[in-house]
């Protein structure tokens, strides 16, 4: 854990008592602050309660006292409705931060020569596999690295600070509207499409909320913008003009004349009139699809910017496992592969995945969202067959129907997966993928999107176990009876 030092003798509120909040209120009362912790759950409470989190019902309290609120980032403070905390905290002149902001500024208060490395990762998709791949290259560089933010640990509780530590930052937009003294040494902009607006207003909000990531910069640090999109090309465009600090554009799709971009699947790195090969990404498992080859080449740029070999990075980028639950192969039935993306929980996030294989077999469902699976019905054509689950089932296989694509209405994904996999080993074709990619939110059969993956996973293994059961049975009944001829010889 990090001691958080920054607001030491001081009161400080925190409201919101999950992961960011719980986090929060024990390294701040670790580095000397007096913690008046609060959340509207009475659950939220008791637990922080039985960790030794000290409460105070802000409800009541003077908030003249509080040096500052930390609020939880998923708690508004300005739209769509101010939490109450927040009109108590305007009302007293308090402002209102996030655990990023308390982590920035001991960043910030650390000697030159003394500072960890800094990574910050946002945009609106492929953040969470850019932080996650970023992070595994730098472990394989043999650099000391921790990750965290709106990935896995809350920041406060990742290892303490020293001078050869490298943290690599996940940040959605709503923690970026409360860092102010944030001061990333590689800050990535992965790309941007709307997201959030209830809480931004508009696109414009939320994109003013990403740029964040950029700010405090110096002449020292690097920005890094992807350019496959007219919001990442007009950023990069301005921010390049501005000449404040070192900014490189990535692609996953087209060349770039500096930089680096990926060309029919081998990331490339353009520098003064040299082009070199970094990585064939058609190698790495992980990182199937042009949007993963836009992270792959994010992740060379940042690790890149503290001064690793371009050969030491792409050899780590093709060992990198993938992240559970997004595009992640669990093994396979000869050439059958199964796929759990069940973290797809819309259409927009199921396009990746179809997009990226053919001869499909396609278990969807759940509770759809707004419009079904209408936008994906341009890669319909890579679909051999659809099994479809929990309460979009009928709505979906209606939609699929008017496309003319083969479904079939399974129920529950155990029949799902077994159906599927039924048609698959039956059909003659080769190269086909059983992919979990719901588009849908999990909640009328799971309970979040990861215990979906889950079954879908222990399922998956259980047919490829039997499968390799029956294989290595073979083997040795066609040895014995080798052995057995042999001997008859
Ligand atoms: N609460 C109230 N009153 C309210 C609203 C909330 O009391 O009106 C309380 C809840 O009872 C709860 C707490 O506030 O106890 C908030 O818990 P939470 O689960 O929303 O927040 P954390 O556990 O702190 O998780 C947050 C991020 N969640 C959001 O931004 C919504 C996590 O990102 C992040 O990993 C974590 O901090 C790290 O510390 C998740 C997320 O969904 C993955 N992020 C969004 C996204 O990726 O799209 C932005």
């Amino acid at each position: 854990m990090i001691k958080a030092a920054s607001f030491k003798g001081q009161d400080v509120a925190v409201f919101g008592l999950g992961r960011t909040g719980l986090t929060a209120a024990k390294s701040l009362a670790a580095g000397g602050a007096r913690v008046h912790a609060w959340d509207d759950r009475e659950e939220a409470r008791e637990q922080a309660r039985t960790e030794g989190v000290s409460l105070t019902d802000l409800t009541t309290s003077d908030w003249h006292d509080y040096a500052a609120l930390v609020l939880s980032p998923g708690v508004p403070h300005k739209l769509p409705k101010p939490h109450w905390t927040a009109q108590r905290a305007e009302a007293a002149d308090v402002p209102v931060i996030c655990d990023i902001e308390i982590f920035a500024r001991e960043l910030n208060a650390r000697a030159k020569g003394n500072r960890p490395k800094l990574i910050a990762i946002t945009g609106t998709n492929g953040k969470s596999t850019t932080t996650a791949l970023t992070t595994h290259v730098l472990a394989e560089c043999d650099r000391a690295v921790q990750m965290g933010g709106n990935i896995g640990r809350g920041v406060l509780d990742l290892d303490r600070m020293h001078a050869g530590m490298v943290y690599v930052l996940e940040l959605s937009s709503y923690q970026l509207e409360r860092c102010p003294s944030l001061r990333a040494d590689v800050a990535v902009f992965l790309n941007l499409s709307p997201d959030h607006l209830d809480r931004h207003g508009d696109l414009k909000g939320y994109e003013a909320a990403k740029r964040n990531i950029f700010n405090n910069q110096t002449a020292q640090d690097t920005a890094i913008i992807g350019v496959d999109n007219p919001e990442g090309r007009r950023l990069c465009t301005a921010m390049t003009a501005r000449n404040g600090r070192s900014v490189i554009p990535i692609s996953g799709q087209k060349t770039l004349g500096r930089g680096a971009c990926v060309i029919k699947g081998k990331l490339y790195c353009a520098q003064e009139r040299t082009v070199s090969e970094v990585a064939d990404l058609t190698r790495a498992k992980a990182l199937e699809g042009k949007h993963n080859w836009q992270n792959a080449a994010a992740a060379y740029a940042a690790v890149s910017a503290l001064g690793i070999s371009p050969e030491k990075i792409g050899k780590a980028i093709l060992s990198f496992p993938g992240l559970a639950h997004r595009m992640e192969t669990i093994g396979s039935v000869g050439r059958l592969r199964y796929v759990n993306d069940s973290k797809a929980t819309n259409a927009d996030a199921a396009q990746q995945a179809l997009a990226s294989y053919k001869n499909i077999y396609w278990i969807a469902g759940g509770v759809a969202k707004e419009g079904g699976i209408e936008p994906l019905t341009d890669l319909f054509g890579n679909i051999t067959k659809s099994y479809l689950i929990g309460e979009a089932a009928k709505p979906f296989a209606k939609t699929l129907k008017t496309h003319k694509v083969d479904c079939k209405i399974s129920g529950t994904l155990e029949a799902a997966i077994l159906c599927a996999t039924k048609d698959a080993l039956a059909s003659n074709k080769t190269d086909a993928i059983i992919l979990l990619s719901p588009a849908c939110a999990s909640f009328d059969q799971f309970k979040n999107f990861e215990v979906r993956g889950d079954a879908f996973r222990g399922k998956a293994k259980e047919i490829i176990a039997i499968f390799e059961r029956e294989v290595a049975s073979n083997k040795a009944r066609k040895n014995k009876s080798a052995a057995n001829s042999g001997a008859a010889a």
